[in-house]
């Protein structure tokens, strides 16, 4: 199983996360961990409540969250793969630390919906290093519903210091909904979204807005698994309204994030010669 990416991250892939928000990896797994972890989210499948904790979606969908925390494949695919140097090299990160994993698959026919929303509204931090990186184990694409998202809007959202809320009385109030766009010829942003395979993952900014339809596919379920991390830059907030984390205090507002339950998984090698 790979350690190390398959594929380098490219200066073309750091420079379309800075300006859409949104990055597609090709190929960051290899064969072996695809076919650890599609094992793997067949046993979570069939008994959820016994692997992780459900999800605010789940139902028609999927939703299991903090199987790392477990020993076994979810744990060994933070700590082993290359999803965190990965993700370190997109963003431009030192160091990258776990926050949280969440699997979400959405079986043949699934009317799902995800509506239009950006991860920071619900992550107990400040700070731009918080990214989401999701990886295929199915293929996905436009049947199965694959993730949409509004490229170019996290810097709109960091320049005016806007952050949403779950609620219109909270923060900025809630994230726009972006339906409201789709064939609107004047709005500023851009729409994408990508067919993967399984092992190609996209890694997005915190407020990076993303949407996801239901699975039109009678055959096919779509399978992602996202796994949260922080980078350098994160800093504890907590306005009352965040999502909880199992196991963690408070921390004083505005400081560095650390503990066990926050482990290091990756720290940019220095050259001696730096
Ligand atoms: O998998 C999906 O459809 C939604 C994923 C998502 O919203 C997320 O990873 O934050």
């Amino acid at each position: 199983m790979n350690r190390s990416p398959l594929s380098p991250v490219t200066a073309e892939h750091v420079e379309a996360y800075r300006r859409d928000g949104v990055v597609l990896l090709r190929n960051v797994l290899d064969a072996e961990w695809i076919a650890r972890m599609q094992a793997a989210i067949a046993e979570v499948m069939a008994r959820p409540e016994a692997y992780g904790v459900l999800g605010p979606s789940h139902g028609a969908m999927t939703s299991v969250c903090y199987m790392w925390r477990k020993p076994g494949a979810f744990r060994d695919f933070v700590f082993d793969s290359p999803i965190a140097e990965v993700t370190g090299q997109v963003i431009g990160a030192d160091t990258i630390r776990m926050y949280h994993d969440h699997l979400f698959v959405k079986p043949p026919k699934s009317p799902k919906i995800m509506q239009w929303h950006c991860d920071e509204t619900a992550w107990p931090v400040l700070g731009e290093m918080a990214p989401n990186i999701w990886t295929a184990f199915s293929p996905v694409n436009a049947g199965n519903g694959r993730i949409e998202y509004v490229a170019g809007f996290h810097r709109h959202c960091v320049e005016r210091g806007l952050r949403f809320g779950f609620k219109p009385d909270q923060a900025s109030g809630l994230c726009p909904n972006f339906e409201e766009h789709r064939n609107d010829p004047q709005f500023p942003f851009r729409f994408v979204s990508f067919d993967m395979e399984p092992g190609d993952a996209v890694v997005f900014h915190p407020h990076t807005p993303h949407f996801s339809k239901g699975n039109d596919s009678p055959t096919l379920a779509r399978i992602g698994l996202a796994v949260r991390l922080f980078g350098d830059d994160v800093r504890w907030h907590d306005p009352g309204y965040k999502a909880y984390i199992p196991g963690v205090t408070e921390m004083p507002e505005g400081q560095p994030v650390d503990g066990e339950l926050l482990p290091v998984l990756w720290r940019r090698q220095v050259s001696a010669a730096a």
